[in-house]
């Protein structure tokens, strides 16, 4: 038959019709399965024909679930609808009146105000407490919407009227509200911090995850609880918010519910005037493997459906952008009847019965309590999957002429006198006109159907959420013996502190006690740190065990996956392992269990390129380790610029919470190590580590007696000067492997220079400038007392000479603490782009090998006029010092 053969319209139309009437036929009889069978055999065929099937991930634009396949609505709608009304009022009055009493204190109206029933249906149908059995649902509100989970606290009798009123307002006389969900700051009210767009969503897929792997290996029991995810629909676009949704698919997460606020808008504008979010987010879930639910359209649109036999609705629904849907919010109902159904006369007719009132009123799918129970209740009763729930919303739902659907809403937060009433009166709010000025906060009677209703609720769905646990308890560290031998030093044998982390972690794992709460993560690098013996010695974590036979299987380090496996093996990604570190490092308060975790990567992908991540552990409170393997600007030779780190401990500084320590030595960094879990998990501190490994070899010292304090309060002498009868002294400080020129350093300038110098080895900056600025402050406040001396003081008032300090970062460090020394101190540091280069090329490119640590203490010692012009100028040329290199600080 030829290609140009065209039969009639009217032919068309019969061969349509009889094609459908056999799918309706089938579907009748047989049902969904066989038409789903049919329509795949129907494709393969069509396939094989050469005919081009354009590709879709798109269901058509309406609800997922359609009207006859909703479950029967369990809770009472009108009760439910007046506490939503009294949460919407609260939530705005708090805004309002924070920034009545202080202009410009900020907070958000209409987020909530948009999501105010899909946390609801939530609250009374779904989320779990901790109780009846149950640990508990994880739920990550959406961290802007914080003003309504705060009024339903209050209406819960869980935060005062008072705190409400002080919403913004931390400091005010019995406690304020935190802006957003802060766990620091209110540690036993919120879990998780979600409010930097993107890490809620990316921190819940590995929470979800890290669940599966305690079940897994035994460590708890599934108790069938989920993690929700509340997020925006602009959100979407930060990559972290979308970037880990195949591992939740690949996992079969089916404990993992996103619900994603489509109201269209973000801050300045709509998410995507020309197209359709949801449609665009339904096609990316798909195509992830996830199990998409949408929510689009109210119970006042299944009447139009139902009459839209030949599909013409749905398709005018499909073809409008949603800038366009933005405009039917703020217009009235003869503009919808004009342009949206006025496109066509069967649509026209469809509306031609219901008034404009009515057409304005229709709802979108996420402010009607049915639909999103549907929705929800599918979700948790999906296996195999996670869910995304995309429901429509209008953004400033309520807020009626001042801000609904418009593109200020988001910044809406302020109201009148007459939109105040005017709120009122639409939500039915029983105060008066004076109230509404100077108490505006509602809160029932005790005995009121709403107060009852709500608390009834919360108690059979086993307690308030959010909540967190409080009753923690403490591990103890693991005996001294353990970390023993590394006190000893390796006599010779010539180790990096990398190697010698990977062998303290190898001896936790095995310990009896702690052993089993070690969690090793690690973004594909493990063999990078020589840590691919744990593979085999206590597997990889996979929900799915091994499915194939490794290539390697037959070698004793073989590629090991199984269930119970307790790697983490992330995959490249730096977020997603830091996520799993959070998950890990919080299970101490969401299960009651002090996992340990040491998250080990390449240093320069780590605080700097997931810094967001970082701070958000330090408000939820995270315990454990991350590690920054490969650091050192000059000890990663050869990688180059984007690889050396050389700044990630000033990256650290900012970190309120963290303990940073870039160990130079084998006992250093097992002191340090023994101490950390003993801070963290059985003084229970609320600090976590981050410790600096390097790959450079050398043989580790035995640790020089009563070291211990000083290595743990970032210095102590470590080598003083053999020489004791000479003038001229210097005091030299060095960190990681930079430590070994300073000791070089040392050598040359005893036996070239007559010099006496004593070798000091920090092994934090920022703890030694913790303490001093903390001694400081204390010095400020109280002036009329004993002043106090900080450490760096009382150790160093005696000590002669110069100082010169140098190290594998930048100069940043030591200068952050010079302030504190007796005499001026010369740093050297490693600022500037790296280069691929060795390592000896490197030291003298930054100007930190022993030749420049020798050259810049004669230097000091000639400005003091102690030595003569014409050493230095010998050592210039002795040394082979290069006045006119490049600067490495900017070339
Ligand atoms: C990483 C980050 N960037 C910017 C912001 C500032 N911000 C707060 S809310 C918001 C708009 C949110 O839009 P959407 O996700 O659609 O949420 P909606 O309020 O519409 O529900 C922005 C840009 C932020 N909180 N985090
Ligand atoms: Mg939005």
């Amino acid at each position: 038959m030829s290609n140009d053969f065209k039969q009639s319209p009217e032919i068309d139309e019969i061969e349509t019709r009889e094609w459908l009437y056999s799918l309706d036929y089938v579907f009748e009889h047989a049902g969904p399965e066989r038409v789903k069978e049919l329509l795949q055999q129907l494709q393969i065929r069509a396939h094989k024909a050469g005919v081009q099937i354009p590709f879709s991930a798109n269901t058509p634009y309406i609800n997922t679930i359609p009207r006859e396949k909703q479950p029967p609505f369990p809770g009472n709608r009108e009760i439910e609808r007046r506490i939503k009304s009294l949460l919407r009022w609260n939530a705005m009055a708090m805004v309002v009146k924070a920034n009545k009493l202080e202009a410009g204190i900020g907070g958000h109206i209409s987020t909530y105000a948009s999501a105010a029933t899909l946390f609801e249906i939530g609250f009374n149908h779904f989320f779990r407490g901790r109780g009846n059995g149950y640990e508990g649902d994880q739920v990550y509100f959406q961290g802007h919407a914080s003003p309504g989970i705060y009024a339903r606290a209050f209406l819960e009798g869980r935060i005062s009227k008072e705190q409400l009123k002080n919403f913004r307002n931390e400091f005010a006389e019995g406690g304020g509200l935190s802006s957003y969900p802060h766990p620091w700051l209110m540690p036993n009210f919120w879990e998780f911090p979600t409010v930097s767009m993107g890490l809620g969503p990316i921190m819940a897929i590995y929470q979800a995850r890290f669940n599966r792997y305690l079940e897994d290996r035994g460590l708890k029991k599934d108790t069938g609880s989920k993690v929700w995810a509340f997020l925006g629909d602009g959100e979407t676009d930060e990559p972290e918010t979308l970037g880990a949704i195949t591992l939740a698919s690949r996992e079969q997460l089916d404990n993992l519910i996103f619900v994603i606020n489509c109201n269209l808008q973000r801050l300045d504008g709509p998410v995507r005037g020309n197209g359709k979010i949801i449609q665009e987010l339904e096609a990316a879930f798909r195509g992830a493997g996830w199990n998409v639910i949408k929510v689009i359209w109210g119970e006042d649109w299944d009447p139009l459906l139902e009459k839209d036999k030949d599909g013409k609705l749905i398709k005018r629904m499909g073809e409008v952008v949603d800038g366009q849907y933005q405009k039917y919010t703020v217009e009235d109902g003869a503009y919808i009847r004009e342009h949206f159904f006025g496109v066509d006369e069967e649509l026209k007719d469809m509306v031609e019965n219901m008034s404009d009132e009515e057409l304005k009123k229709m709802k979108r799918g996420g402010h009607d309590p049915e639909k999103v129970y549907a929705a929800y209740s599918a979700a948790v009763n999906h296996e195999g999957s996670p869910t995304v729930i995309l429901a429509k919303t209008i953004k400033g739902y309520g807020l009626g002429e001042s801000g609904e659907g418009k593109n200020i809403t988001h910044q809406q937060k302020k109201l009148n006198e007459d939109e105040m009433k005017e709120f009122r009166a639409r939500f039915g709010i029983p105060i008066s006109d004076e109230q509404i000025i100077n108490d505006p906060f509602f809160r029932p009677d005790e005995d009121s159907s709403e107060i009852k209703y709500l608390t009834e609720r919360r108690k059979a769905l086993g307690g308030y959420l959010p909540s967190r646990k409080t009753d923690i308890k403490p591990l103890k560290t693991p005996d001294e013996s353990l970390f023993e031998e590394f006190y000893k030093g390796t006599e010779g044998r010539e180790v990096s502190t990398t190697m010698v982390f990977v062998r303290i972690l190898a001896k936790l794992l095995k310990d009896p006690e702690v052993g089993k709460l070690i969690v090793p993560i690690v973004p594909d690098e493990a063999r990078t740190f020589g840590m691919e013996s744990l593979f085999r010695q206590i597997g990889i974590y996979a929900h799915a065990g091994q499915l194939y036979e490794p290539v390697d299987a037959d070698s004793l380090l073989y590629y090991k996956e199984i269930k119970n496996g307790q790697i983490l093996e992330e995959g490249i990604t730096e977020a997603g392992s830091m996520s799993s570190f959070i998950a890990a490092g919080t299970s101490y308060l969401t299960h009651g269990l002090n996992m340990i975790p040491f998250f080990i990567y390449y240093s320069m992908f780590g605080l700097q390129r997931v810094g967001d991540l970082v701070w958000a552990a330090g408000d939820a409170g995270v315990r454990g380790f991350m590690l920054g393997g490969t650091s050192g600007r000059t000890t990663l030779n050869g990688e180059g610029l984007q690889h050396q780190d050389g700044h990630s401990h000033l990256l650290a500084y900012a970190v309120p919470n963290m303990v940073a320590y870039d160990p130079a030595f084998a006992f250093e960094l097992s002191v340090i190590i023994r101490n950390g879990i003993k801070r963290m998990f059985e003084d229970q501190e609320r600090i976590f580590y981050y410790i600096t490994l390097m790959n450079e070899n050398y043989p580790m010292p035995e640790m020089p007696e009563g070291a211990k304090e000083g290595i743990l309060k970032g210095m102590y002498k470590f080598k003083s000067s053999s020489m004791k009868d000479t003038k001229l002294k210097a005091q030299l400080f060095g960190s990681g492997t930079i430590i070994n020129q300073v000791l070089h350093a040392q050598e040359i300038l005893e036996k070239d220079y007559n010099v006496s110098a004593d070798v000091w080895s920090v092994t934090s900056y920022k703890e030694l400038r913790r303490e001093a600025l903390d001694i400081e402050r204390w010095n400020m406040l109280n002036p009329d007392k004993k002043q106090k001396d900080s450490y760096i003081t009382q150790i160093l008032a005696k000590e002669e000479g110069v100082f010169v300090a140098a190290s594998d970062y930048v100069k940043a460090l030591p200068d952050s603490i010079s302030k504190w020394f007796p005499r001026k101190l010369h740093s050297l540091g490693t600022d500037g782009f790296g280069r691929s280069a060795s390592r000896k090329a490197l030291r003298d490119f930054f100007e930190v090998d022993y030749r420049h640590i020798v050259y810049t203490t004669l230097g000091a010692l000639v400005k003091e006029g102690k030595i003569k012009d014409t050493v230095l100028e010998k050592a210039k040329k002795d040394l082979d010092i290069n006045p006119d290199k490049l600067n490495p600080m900017v070339s």
